[in-house]
């Protein structure tokens, strides 16, 4: 790996001399994770794997054309790995312990996460973990300024780091920087609780495109510069992908723009109609006993998600005699997430309390009606469940986008299946002949639920072709483009 060696304090000024036409990428994306796995194999050799998913998919297809670095954490502390993997320069930010519980633990997880996910659990505002999380968002800004070629394009990823735009600008302004944020942005009456609400809109109007999923989080960004930073923005309402509203900083302009991400829809669409993903579909049904309605939730564990708020819709649903327990299963599978957060251990133990006491109550000993794992599943077995499932509940109390949603639809070409889906999240905004449901509305949830299994096999299929329509042309190849020609200006 090429790394020049700089002073972390002095501007890293435009390289010159005969290296700097090949030193550093043209593209940098710069997130707190890597897009790479680690595989130990029986003789002790490490091996690096590109992690399959996400971003790095959306992205494959820009490195493939151009040179690029990706800077990130590898996600172990007080690591000093140094993965490669084909096609990408592997930048590892390093990360003591100490760091991790503050910087990821403390002040991306216990402080912005609630805080931007409209305070479902009280943030907590502690400055020695804003200390720690300005000093790691500049270590990312310098591997990132190490890591990029004169005039490169620059692509920050998320609430973790927020403050790398300004950071790196400072030290590089040669460089097109865009960042994209793929949560929530608060309204003004929340987001002005943080005590350093005036450091993260600074340091994001460090980019020259601010991207957001909804219009609604490009608006809120705007009324913030205005109200707490005065500065003058465009009135315009933002639209998706196009209209842009801007903050004048007098030397130059910040665009803001909505940008929904999406997934690899004809990957998944492919992976899911396999033959091996469609009989392993149909081995599940059978393994659960072939029941007359399987409702499916898949979430990371997090309070976000509302997985609470599908259970106890089922418990009550049972209760009106609405659907019968003894021909109805609920498969809620949940990946371990943030588990040394204290909010995160809580959640858990009320969703293992809540399951238990549906089944303690509506199962019998060969058939409860809620099978709930907490591990992360396989991709093929994955999409063998949304293949299976008669309908998805996607129920979060608030969600940036959420691409479980999305990958469900992809999976469902035959149109069977019906989605359940919360007003409250951002796929909400496209996805509107889903199953909509508002989760702080007890009747409207379970009207929801029980609609979605019951109605007329026409009406199901109805909804859900209008639904692919809308996620098989619109996949995250687009929305990684439009993202990118906007800042480039193409
Ligand atoms: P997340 O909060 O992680 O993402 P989401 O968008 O649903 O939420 O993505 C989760 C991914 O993990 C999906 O691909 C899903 O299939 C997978 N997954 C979840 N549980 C799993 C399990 N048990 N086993 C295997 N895989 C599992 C954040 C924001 C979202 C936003 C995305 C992208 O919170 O709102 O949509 O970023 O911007």
């Amino acid at each position: 790996m090429a790394t020049t060696e700089s002073n972390p304090d002095q501007p890293d000024s435009t390289p010159s001399g005969p290296d700097a036409a090949t030193a550093g990428a043209d593209f940098v994306v710069v997130a707190n994770r890597l897009p790479v796995n680690k595989k130990v194999t029986a003789d002790g050799t490490v091996e690096w794997t590109r992690a399959p998913g996400g971003l790095v998919t959306a992205l494959a297809p820009i490195f493939d054309k151009t040179p690029g670095a990706w800077v990130g954490w590898t996600g172990s502390a007080d690591s000093t790995d140094d993965p490669h993997v084909e096609g990408i320069d592997i930048r590892a930010v390093p990360l003591s312990s100490a760091e991790v519980e503050d910087y990821y633990e403390g002040f991306s997880n216990s402080t912005l996460w609630p805080l931007y996910h409209d305070g479902l659990v009280k943030p907590e505002y502690r400055a020695d973990w804003w200390d720690v999380y300005v000093e790691v968002n500049r270590r990312f800004a310098r591997a990132a300024s190490e890591a990029a070629a004169p005039g490169a394009t620059v692509w920050v990823q998320d609430y973790q780091l927020q403050l790398v735009p300004a950071l790196l600008r400072e030290l590089r302004p040669d460089l097109k920087i865009g960042f994209f944020l793929h949560i929530p942005f608060p309204p003004y009456e929340l987001f002005s609780q943080l005590p350093w609400r005036r450091e993260i809109l600074t340091g994001l109007l460090g980019a020259d495109l601010i991207g957001f999923h909804l219009p609604g989080g490009a608006q809120n960004f705007l009324t913030l510069a205005r109200r707490i930073l005065g500065l003058p923005v465009s009135s315009a309402p933002v639209g998706v992908r196009t209209d842009f509203g801007t903050v004048d900083l007098g030397e130059r302009t910040v665009r803001v723009g909505a940008f929904p991400i999406s997934i690899d829809s004809a990957g998944v669409a492919a992976q899911a109609a396999s033959s091996s993903v469609q009989e392993r579909a149909a081995a599940l049904r059978a393994e659960l006993g072939n029941p007359r309605h399987l409702l499916l939730g898949v979430d990371r564990l997090d309070y976000t998600k509302g997985i609470d708020v599908r259970i106890e819709s089922l418990e009550r649903i049972f209760a009106a005699g609405r659907l019968n327990p003894a021909d109805t299963v609920l498969v809620q599978l949940a990946s371990p997430s943030r588990e040394n957060v204290e909010s995160y251990a809580r959640l858990r133990d009320t969703v293992e309390r809540t399951v238990s006491h549906i089944n303690g109550t509506y199962g019998t000993v060969g058939s409860p009606p809620v099978r709930y794992l907490l591990q992360p599943v396989p991709r093929d077995e994955l999409l063998a469940y949304f293949v299976a499932a008669d309908a998805a509940l996607v129920t979060p109390w608030r969600d940036g986008m959420n691409l479980v949603t999305k990958e469900y639809v992809a999976c469902r070409p035959d149109l069977g299946g019906a989605l359940v889906l919360s007003e409250f999240t951002g796929a909400a905004m496209e996805l509107h002949e889903a199953y909509l449901m508002n989760p702080y509305d007890a009747d409207s949830t379970d009207d929801a639920v029980v609609a979605a299994v019951t109605d007329p096999p026409e009406e199901r299929r109805r909804r859900m072709a209008i639904l692919r329509d809308q996620v098989m042309n619109n996949d995250v190849d687009q929305w990684a483009r439009s993202f990118l020609d906007a800042l480039t200006g193409e």
